[in-house]
Parts: structure tokens; C-alpha cells; sequence
């Protein structure tokens, strides 16, 4: 698939159709990685490929399902090489208690989330120990950290990619291969919450109502290609990160930003 020489190094990003994904891709083309953006959806992938390829960078769209263990084994063979694996592809569906919560719901997120992982990472360890100096990266979420009301199932699902994350980097800590784990927060993205809540824009747009900057993909981005260009000997195990407005998963300021110093009202 690729035309990789000796010297380039390649990222495979997962779900690289929008959000942080496709943002991922984006910077790690302009650190100077070759990439391979896979998704389901493959004409959006293939446009951003060529977009890529227009400004000078190596890409490659593959359509791919992480779900698929098939599809994702003849990806793997596919590829010359890997050095970094980008697992980016995930979501939530609903937010329904548990009392009240689709199984299907449930099932579907641990299958992309949790075991789209365990699929790309299976099929393409050979190829990152093989690179010398390889990267397994892991993109969670906060909601892998802590619960939430109406969060279980995407939490339940998150919480299992984090412990696939750190139980693999027990496992081959004699290998060259690192594993690293971004959790990121509240990012704004045009598709998380609307997937969330199955196409209502309202309900979408009410996640982000009042907080004055969500992160962006580009900001996480930002972060994992930081992550991922440190030097090889360097693991950055776990990486929380959330917009300042967000102290915890369910603590999150919406409205202006206050000017006084705390505790100026009692003459401190
Ligand atoms: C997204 C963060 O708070 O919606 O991964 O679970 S949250």
C-alpha cells in the first residue's frame, strides 16, 4: 500500500473521518509522518488523503471497520511497516441511566471502543516491534477515569480501553514498543455529542452551552503528536487533559469568566 522509504516512519490512525482523528492525521502528515487514515466512512478518509497529498505530505485512505477482525487482519497485511497506531476510533451512544440503557447500546460501544483496540493492536504489534521503536497510542477519555450519571456504558467501555492500555504496557515492557494513554475531556467536536444523542443537534449543542472554550481535535492533536515525538525511550504513560472551565467529569463552569481573585470579597 505504502511507498514508504527507510527513513519515513508510518502512523495508522483510526476513525480519521472527523474530529480528533482526521485533526491526528492532519499533524502527524505535518511532522513529517507518512500516514494511512482508515474509517468506515471512506470517501471522507480518501478526501482528506488527498488533500494531504496536495500539500506535499505522504497519506493513504484505507476503509476500514475496527469492529471487523477480518477486515482489520487484511489491512495489516497490507502494510510494509508500523511505527505509530493511533487507536482514535470510538464514541459514545446515548445517555441513558442504567436502569433504563440498551444492552445493544452497551454492546456496540465495547465493540468499537474496547475491542477495535484489541484488533489493531493484535494485528500490528508484529509490525511496531519490528519498527524498533514503536508506538501503541491509545486515545480514552476522562470518561475511562471516573463515572457520571447516564454515562455507564460509554464509561464502562472507556474504563476497558484504559486497562487494555495498561495492561499491554506490563506485558511488553521488554519490548520496543510504548503504550500511551490520552484521556482527553470536553472537546467539541461536530459529530461526539451528536452521535451521543442519535442526530438531535438541540440535545448536542446543550453539552457545550455556556463553557467558554471546549477543547478542540486540534488541541488533543496537539497532544498526541507530543506524546508520540518525544524520544523513543520517553512513555507517556496517561495524559488527562480538559478545557480549564472543566474540573472533573461532572463539574463544568458555563458562563463568564470571573475577573476577582478568590477570596478579594473577604479582604484577602
Ligand atoms: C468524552 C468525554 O465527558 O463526554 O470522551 O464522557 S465525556
Amino acid at each position: 500500500m505504502s511507498s514508504t522509504t527507510a527513513s519515513t516512519s508510518l502512523a495508522v490512525v483510526t476513525g480519521a473521518s472527523s474530529g480528533i482523528g482526521a485533526a491526528t492525521a492532519r499533524r502527524l502528515a505535518a511532522e513529517g509522518y507518512e500516514v494511512v487514515l482508515t474509517a468506515r466512512r471512506e470517501e471522507r478518509v480518501e478526501a482528506l488523503a488527498e488533500e494531504l497529498r496536495a500539500a506535499g505530505h505522504a497519506a493513504w485512505a484505507r476503509r476500514l471497520d475496527v469492529t471487523d477482525r477480518a477486515d482489520v487482519d487484511a489491512f495489516a497485511a497490507s502494510l510494509d511497516r508500523c511505527d505509530v497506531l493511533v487507536n482514535n476510533a470510538g464514541g459514545a451512544v446515548g445517555l441513558e441511566p442504567v436502569a433504563e440503557a440498551d444492552p445493544a447500546d452497551w454492546r456496540a460501544m465495547y465493540e468499537v471502543n474496547v475491542l477495535g483496540v484489541l484488533h489493531l493492536t493484535q494485528a500490528l504489534l508484529p509490525r511496531l516491534v519490528a519498527s524498533g521503536a514503536g508506538t501503541v497510542l491509545v486515545v480514552s477519555s476522562t470518561a475511562g477515569h471516573g463515572t457520571y450519571e447516564g454515562g455507564g456504558g460509554y464509561v464502562a467501555a472507556k474504563h476497558g480501553a484504559h486497562v487494555l492500555a495498561q495492561t499491554l504496557r506490563l506485558e511488553i515492557v521488554d519490548r520496543p514498543v510504548r503504550v500511551i494513554e490520552i484521556a482527553p475531556g470536553m472537546v467539541r467536536t461536530e459529530e461526539f455529542s451528536l452521535t451521543r444523542f442519535r442526530g438531535d443537534a438541540e440535545r448536542a449543542a446543550q453539552v457545550y452551552e455556556g463553557v467558554a472554550e471546549p477543547l478542540t481535535a486540534e488541541d488533543v492533536a496537539d497532544t498526541v503528536a507530543w506524546a508520540v515525538t518525544r524520544p523513543p525511550h520517553v512513555n507517556v504513560d496517561l495524559l488527562v487533559l480538559r478545557p480549564r472551565a472543566q474540573a472533573s467529569n461532572s463539574k463544568v463552569h458555563r458562563g463568564p469568566v470571573r475577573t476577582d481573585a478568590p477570596g478579594e470579597a473577604r479582604g484577602r
